[in-house]
């Protein structure tokens, strides 16, 4: 019982001690730790495309499209230019809406290659690519069948 009380006097002053010390120090901490890992407010996405630009008729997919956002923001791609409207972006991969036919060229200039931008933005900051994409022939029954009918195929 005899050292009790005064153990008792010291709490008295302890929630003081430790308000001031959350306003003060640990508030300007906290500050310093924000500025230091960000010093700018915001940065572009970044923009890979990964696949061929030459590509064999009669397919659909494309391939991917890689975004990356510094920052972690939401990133949306859009597509532009001549032929755009024959592609689509589904989640992350690029695809012809329809799948060309070299015969039956659909592109603005009918050449079988598709001119378009893909373009990523973060809603403040973005990043495009022009790409072409050239559609090739292949042999088919239906198109090339005079070809076929030749018996020099082994
Ligand atoms: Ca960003
Ligand atoms: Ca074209
Ligand atoms: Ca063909």
């Amino acid at each position: 019982m005899k050292y009790r009380v005064p153990y008792l006097g010291y709490l008295k002053f302890w929630p003081v001690c430790l308000f001031l010390t959350g306003c003060g120090g640990g508030g300007n901490d906290s500050d310093t730790a924000i500025s230091d890992s960000m010093p700018s407010p915001n940065k572009s996405p970044t923009l890979t495309l990964d696949f061929a630009t030459s590509l064999p008729e009669n397919q659909i997919r494309i391939g991917k499209v890689i975004v990356n956002d510094p920052d972690g923001d939401a990133v949306s791609l859009t597509l532009s230019g001549d032929d755009s409207v024959f592609l689509n972006i589904k989640q992350d991969i690029l695809l012809f809406k329809t799948a060309p036919d070299f015969e039956d060229p659909v592109d603005t200039d009918a050449d079988n290659v598709f001119v378009f931008d893909v373009t990523a933005s973060d809603g403040a900051l973005s990043v495009s690519e022009s790409v072409e994409i050239e559609v090739f022939n292949v042999i088919e029954r239906k198109y090339d069948e005079a070809i076929f009918e030749n018996d020099s195929l082994e």
